[in-house]
């Protein structure tokens, strides 16, 4: 049965990841369903706000959050969206799985010495996406 999976990535952290994101998705897409699409969204603006739609984002990416069978983050790129919808999950109980490139960040403390979180740190696009196969490939039996 195909899994509700949450990805988080930085939007207005900064979008220097938006590809891979975007790469990311479509790859997940392929035996699952990513209810957080828009995520990798190249065509999307960062500027694109006000306050109703800011309440609107909120509402929708918590309601998906209850409904996710597991949470992809990555968090090369520090979010305080990303950090919330780690602590959401959490508090949640989703099985929550945290990627990062250890030559790019410092992976806060936060996230690495809290031990409900799977964290895995990747060098190349194709280690991500072995690492991502292997956990959807388990999550499904
Ligand atoms: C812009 C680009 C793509 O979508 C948009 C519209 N904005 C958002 N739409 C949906 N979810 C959002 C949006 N802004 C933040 N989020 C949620 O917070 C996402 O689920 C991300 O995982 C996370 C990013 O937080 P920031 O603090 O980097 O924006």
């Amino acid at each position: 049965m195909k899994q509700n999976i949450y990805f988080a990535g930085s939007i207005r952290g900064g979008r220097k990841d938006a590809t891979l994101y975007h790469e990311l998705i479509e790859e997940m897409k392929k035996t699952d369903v990513v209810l957080t699409e828009h995520i990798g969204d190249l065509s999307r603006s960062v500027f694109e706000q006000s306050q109703d739609k800011d309440q609107e984002i909120y509402i929708q990416d918590v309601t998906w959050l209850k409904e996710s069978d597991l949470v992809i983050a990555e968090c090369t790129n520090p979010s305080l969206g990303v950090g919330y919808e780690l602590a959401y999950a959490e508090r949640y109980n989703i099985p929550t799985y945290i990627f990062y490139r250890p030559n790019d960040t410092q992976l806060s403390a936060m996230l690495k010495g809290n031990p409900y979180f799977q964290i895995y740190s990747y060098h190349s696009k194709e280690e991500l996406f072995d690492i991502v196969h292997t956990i959807l490939g388990q999550n499904r039996r």
